[in-house]
């Protein structure tokens, strides 16, 4: 099968926003709302383990904090604080602080002269999408997706395979004519469980994760051609094969 499109993960794989971008966001809105909950560098890179920000944040008031609100206390109060949070978040991305990852912007240009197919599947936000696209690529960088699927096309979040298969069918793709590119292990799990290779591209938090089955694993995309990209594809289709 030919590779008809990449599908790309956000936070973590085209722009480093963990770290600078999210968790201060994160701190400023637990502030804002009265709140001693502060996540440092570190203590973040564990939370990373649960995806989503409102699933983050709830583990976190659970399991960490120990909070005892009543469920739908709770839920109101991490509705308000994911709010703001996307908020200051989307200011931050606004204001150019938020560079793409070395290597993400000419594969991006390579894929669309080649006429691939574009497409994102992230657990985060829309807002926090659109404001990352237009701060880093440009008016117009959204269009150049064909399909945005975030929290709110799939709910669930990843290691679950909803934003894959929602991206897949949204394409009209089969798993074998597409490629993910991927930071994390619960992003190559996601894409794995869709039945789609992943290439990783790992970052400070994600370095050790364990990326058993992907079809490479790079510590940045700054070397990386789109006639790579097609060969692993190649390669992963012709080992299922010989399976
Ligand atoms: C990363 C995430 C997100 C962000 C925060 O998603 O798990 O939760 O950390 O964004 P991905 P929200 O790597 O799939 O792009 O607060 O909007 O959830
Ligand atoms: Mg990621």
């Amino acid at each position: 099968m030919l590779l008809r499109a990449l599908i790309w993960d956000v936070d973590g794989t085209l722009a480093d926003t963990e770290r600078d971008a999210h968790r201060p966001a994160f701190n400023a809105a637990f502030a804002e709302l009265g709140l001693d909950w502060e996540w440092d560098e570190q203590l973040y890179g564990e939370l990373l383990k649960v995806a989503g920000g409102v699933e983050r944040m709830r583990h976190y008031a659970r399991t960490v904090r120990h909070v005892d609100l009543p469920e739908l206390e709770l839920e109101e109060l991490l509705r308000q604080l994911h709010a703001r949070k996307t908020v200051l978040y989307v200011r931050t991305v606004a204001s150019g602080a938020v560079p793409l990852r070395p290597g993400i912007e000419h594969l991006l240009r390579q894929a669309h002269v080649a006429g691939l197919h574009q497409a994102i599947a992230t657990t985060t936000t829309r807002d926090n999408v659109d404001a990352l696209l237009l701060s880093c690529l440009g008016p117009g960088a959204i269009d150049r997706f064909r399909v945005i699927a975030t929290a709110r096309e799939a709910s669930a979040k990843k290691p679950d395979p909803a934003v894959y298969t929602y991206a897949l069918s949204a394409l009209g793709l089969h798993s074998s004519e597409v490629l993910a590119i991927e930071d994390s292990r619960n992003g190559l799990l996601a894409a794995h469980a869709a039945g789609i290779g992943c290439v990783v591209t790992r970052n400070a938090y994600t370095a050790r994760d364990d990326f058993t089955g992907a079809v490479a694993v790079l510590d940045d995309l700054r070397l990386t051609q789109l006639s790579d990209l097609v060969k692993w594809h190649q390669a992963r289709l012709d080992a299922a094969i010989r399976r």
